[in-house]
C-alpha cells in the first residue's frame, strides 16, 4: 500500500533507522526525511530530504502540503541529560514541535501522528518494579515533564478533536547504526564502542543501576506495529508502556566479557545518576500486548552479540 510519510527528526538515533525501515516498507520516494541538519549518507541518498525546524509550523505545513503527507512521525526531541543543561530549549523544542503536528492533524492536513514518549514520564514515587501502565507519575527532569505533558495533550487532542495520535514510552534504546545524543541511557551504546576500540569503559552510572532497555530493531517494530494497528485497538491515547529487557551497567559488562574477556569497566557516576535513580527498573507492558500484540524479541545477550558483530564490521 502506498502512502506519503514525513519523519521529523529523521537524522537522530531512532529517526535514521525508522526512516530506512519505512522506506523499505513503503518505497523510498514515499518517505520524506526532515531534520534541522543533514544526516548519514545512506539516509540522504536513499530518498527525499527537507531541511526543517520542528518548531516552525509554517515550514512543516509547507512540506506536508507539497508532498501530500498522510502520516507524520515526530522524532525530534531534546533528551533527559541535555534537557537538564538547557531547560527552556528542551521545553520549547519538545512542546512546540508536538503542538505543530497535533494542530496539523486537528486541521485535517494529516491523518495520523506518531509521537514518542519515554520512561522519563515516571519519577521517584512511581513503583519501580513492573511499573504499571496507569500509575503515579512525578517526573523530575524537564524532558520527563515535557513527555508527561505531551501525553496529556495527545489524549486531549484525541478526545476533543478526534486526532489519531499514537505513542509508546520508549525505554533506553541500543543501536549500532546511529549514536544516541544527550540521554541518560546512552552509556548502553557507548560501552559497546569503547569495548571494541579500547577494551575498557568508564560508566557514568553506578554498577547496579537497573533500567528498562530495548534493542533498536524491537523499537522500530513496535513503532510501525502501533501505527499499522486498527484504530479501534488503540485504547490508550496518551502513551503505551513498552518493555523488552532490564539490566544495569554490571550486567551489560558481563555480557560483553563473554565475547571480550579482557574488557574492564570502571564507574564514575555523574549528574545522570540522579536522573536514572528516579526512573523505573522494569516495565509492565501487558496493555500493549493485549491491545496491539506487542512482544519483544531481543534480550541482553542477543543484543550484545548483534552489537559487537556489526560494530566490528563497521
Ligand atoms: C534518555 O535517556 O533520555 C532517553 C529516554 C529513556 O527517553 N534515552
Amino acid at each position: 500500500m502506498q502512502k506519503s510519510i514525513l519523519i521529523i527528526g529523521a537524522c537522530g538515533q531512532i529517526g535514521t533507522e525508522l526512516t530506512m525501515a519505512l522506506r523499505e516498507k513503503y518505497g523510498n520516494q514515499s518517505v520524506i526525511a526532515s531534520d534541522i541538519r543533514e544526516g548519514s549518507t545512506v539516509l540522504m541518498q536513499s530518498g527525499p530530504f527537507e531541511l526543517m525546524d520542528a518548531t516552525d509550523y509554517n515550514a512543516i505545513e509547507d512540506v506536508v502540503m507539497h508532498y501530500e503527507i498522510e502520516e507524520v512521525y515526530l522524532m525530534a526531541a531534546m533528551l533527559s541529560a541535555t534537557g537538564e543543561k538547557f531547560p527552556m530549549r528542551a521545553w520549547n523544542l519538545n512542546m512546540n514541535s508536538l503542538f505543530n503536528v497535533l494542530n496539523l492533524a486537528k486541521e485535517k492536513k494529516v491523518d495520523k501522528i506518531f509521537w514518542p514518549s519515554s520512561i522519563a514520564v515516571f519519577g521517584p514515587n512511581t513503583p519501580r518494579e513492573h511499573t504499571p501502565q496507569q500509575t503515579l507519575m512525578d517526573p523530575t527532569t524537564v524532558y520527563g515533564i515535557s513527555k508527561q505533558s505531551g501525553e496529556r495533550w495527545c489524549a486531549y487532542y484525541h478526545a476533543k478533536y478526534g486526532v489519531d495520535v499514537r505513542s509508546v514510552r520508549y525505554p533506553g534504546l541500543i543501536s549500532w547504526k546511529t549514536l544516541p545524543g544527550g540521554g541518560t541511557t546512552d552509556y548502553a551504546v557507548e560501552i559497546y564502542h569503547s569495548a571494541l576500540e579500547e577494551k575498557r569503559y568508564t560508566c557514568f552510572l553506578e554498577k547496579s543501576t537497573k533500567l528498562p532497555m530495548m534493542f533498536m530493531d524491537d523499537a522500530i517494530r513496535a513503532t510501525i506495529t502501533i501505527m499499522d494497528a486498527d484504530p479501534k485497538t488503540i485504547k490508550v491515547r496518551s502513551s503505551y508502556n513498552l518493555n523488552a529487557m532490564s539490566f544495569g551497567p554490571e550486567e551489560i559488562a558481563d555480557s560483553i566479557k563473554a565475547h571480550i574477556p579482557e574488557f574492564e569497566m570502571t564507574y564514575q557516576p555523574d549528574f545522570r545518576q540522579q536522573i536514572a535513580d528516579s526512573w523505573p527498573s522494569s516495565i509492565d507492558d501487558s496493555q500493549a500486548n493485549a491491545d496491539w500484540g506487542w512482544v519483544p524479541e531481543f534480550d541482553l545477550d542477543t543484543t550484545t552479540k548483534v552489537m559487537l558483530e556489526n560494530l566490528n564490521k563497521a
